[in-house]
């Protein structure tokens, strides 16, 4: 069986001077193209957003970034506007080894819905097609890597543990926003779910 390197939304807009900056976010770029020759494949996963995009604060009047809604599908945080397809924010950081990717999965890209996860949306059971592709390449176990270790990693790990993969994270080559303990509670969800943590 085979081991994919998923490298999790390593993009502009989540880089210092981006529109959702991960502090130290473009630290981790150059250890994560180190490490790509040692995998089975890599897949990059890339925040895709229409602008008007329903996490973005500026869709809901009276709102500020960083709130907490409720929608449909449950508690979302309302974000700045960020990852907005085809604008310079949504680009993959510069060094990013991009020519090693077998695979891109953009996510996100539906208007009322946000998807933090590289397998779901987050009503947690609409598929963004990466389960499928991973098992067509009989890929069965996941290293894990990128932005933001409490968002998209920690959705996307918990996700690929609940499909059955073995799943690790290295937390050297993520860097987190930290929102009112974010942090703390992705480390003790994504352990409980079974996600080896390096
Ligand atoms: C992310 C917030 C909004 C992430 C994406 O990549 O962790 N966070 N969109
Ligand atoms: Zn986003």
């Amino acid at each position: 069986m085979a081991h994919a390197l998923i490298v999790i939304d390593l993009q502009n807009d989540f880089c210092p001077g981006g529109a959702l900056a991960v502090p130290e976010g473009d630290s981790i770029v150059a250890g994560i193209n180190d490490i790509m020759a040692g995998f089975d494949a890599v897949v990059l996963t890339q925040d895709w957003h229409p602008a008007g995009h329903s996490s973005f604060a500026s869709a809901h009047p009276g709102r500020a970034p960083f709130d907490l809604v409720e929608m449909d599908y449950g508690p979302q945080v309302l974000w700045p506007d960020h990852c907005v397809q085809g604008s310079q924010g949504a680009e993959f950081h510069a060094a990013l080894a991009t020519d090693r990717a077998d695979l891109i999965i953009r996510k996100g890209y539906n208007p009322a819905i946000d998807s933090y996860s590289a397998f779901f949306e987050n009503d947690r059971q609409t598929p963004t097609g990466l389960h499928g592709y991973l098992q067509t390449r009989a890929i069965d176990t996941l290293t894990m890597v990128g932005l933001a270790t409490d968002f998209c990693v920690n959705f996307s790990a918990v996700d690929a543990a609940r499909l059955g993969y073995a799943v690790s994270v290295d937390s050297r080559l993520c860097r987190a926003i930290d929102l009112d303990g974010s942090f703390e509670a992705a480390l003790q969800g994504m352990k409980q779910a079974g996600v080896t943590l390096a």
